[in-house]
């Protein structure tokens, strides 16, 4: 079974887990039911306890079904942790934190996969249960595994990310399984469609949330075919990344931590750049239109706001 877009997007987010997510959350809630997209990247996706992990498209997901933990941005809120205590206490891997609630998506969504059903679907049903009104759309239906380059070897994403704590130096990335994936169905006419109006990269990791989905074979040169504006609003706010590694990464990787490095980055595929009042010296060095503006996203009404100024901005440059 694959996912069939049905209805008219208005709008497709580019999105990595929780930094994303807060934008998706912003657009969702200002937007018309149905009218937004959110393509998601599954290069953090991994087999852990025989289980596939889907870390990414499961913080979108429960974020917009406003169930997402508050505190971590990722997981379930209210959660309880029986499962985990009584693994500890046999023996088993702990360095991966799977809660109670969270523990069934993981169940269901790899009973399915076994079962030959592709992630996409199995996506799009867990939405609607869950009463997402976006499309969520995982990168591809292939598997795709980042893998970090480090000064201690070659690790896999969840192995460098949360057992390292991000530790370890980074020297580069790669995404194992890249060259035979693809995007998902439906995704390349949503980019031709009449009823699309902007594509918005998400304040997300550009290294290990937005390049997995670029690196996807056809990916870059469906979004640039696509007549409607690109815009991503940079991760960095004065010098800072709001939350992970990116600013550590960017250090490690020998760029300036700026917004300036982030849009010099996305080169050739962005319209705008967004980036925060805290920046706009830089304003004046980049060679396309820029918006400043608070970037960020504490409360819901900070995520509405900068939603809809990002929108407005994207909409201004189509005219
Ligand atoms: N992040 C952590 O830092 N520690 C965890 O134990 C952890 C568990 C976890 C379980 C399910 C899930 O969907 C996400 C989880 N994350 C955890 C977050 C996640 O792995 C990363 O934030 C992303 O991959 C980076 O976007």
């Amino acid at each position: 079974m694959s996912t069939i877009i049905t209805s008219p997007i208005n709008v497709l987010a580019i999105s990595g887990g929780i930094g994303g997510a807060k934008l998706a959350l912003g657009l969702d809630r200002i937007l018309a039911e149905d009218k937004l997209a959110v393509l998601c990247n599954t290069g953090d996706d991994f087999e852990h306890l025989g289980l596939h992990i889907s870390p990414d498209v499961d913080t979108v997901m429960y974020t917009l079904a406003g169930i997402a933990n508050p505190e971590t941005g990722w997981g379930r809120e209210g959660e309880t942790w029986s499962f985990m205590r009584s693994l500890e206490a046999l023996g088993g891997e702990t360095w991966f934190q799977l809660g109670d609630k969270d523990l069934a998506i993981h169940v269901e969504r790899t009973r399915r996969l076994r079962h030959g059903e592709a992630l996409t679907s199995i996506v799009a049903d867990f939405a609607l249960r869950l009463g997402v009104q976006a499309r969520l759309l995982p990168m591809s239906d292939q598997p795709v595994r980042t893998m970090v380059k480090t000064d201690e070897g070659t690790l896999p994403f969840q192995r460098y990310f949360v057992e390292r704590r991000c530790v370890p130096s980074v020297q580069g990335f790669s995404f194992d399984g890249v060259d035979e994936a693809h995007p998902p169905d439906g995704l390349t006419q949503l980019l031709q469609s009449n009823h699309l109006e902007a594509i918005i990269i998400c304040p997300s990791n550009p290294f290990v949330s937005i390049d997995p989905i670029l690196a996807v074979p056809g990916m870059r040169e469906a979004l640039s075919a696509s007549p409607v504006p690109v815009v991503a609003v940079s991760p960095i706010i004065g010098g800072k990344a709001v939350k992970g590694p990116t600013a550590k990464m960017m250090i490690e990787l020998g760029m300036p931590t700026t917004s300036k490095a982030v849009a010099e980055h996305y080169h050739g595929l962005l319209s705008g750049f967004v980036l925060d009042e805290s920046d706009a010296d830089q304003v004046k060095s980049f060679d396309l239109p820029c918006l400043v503006t608070p970037t960020l996203m504490n409360s819901e009404a900070d995520k509405r706001r900068l939603a809809s100024e990002v929108l407005d901005f994207a909409r201004d440059l189509a005219t």
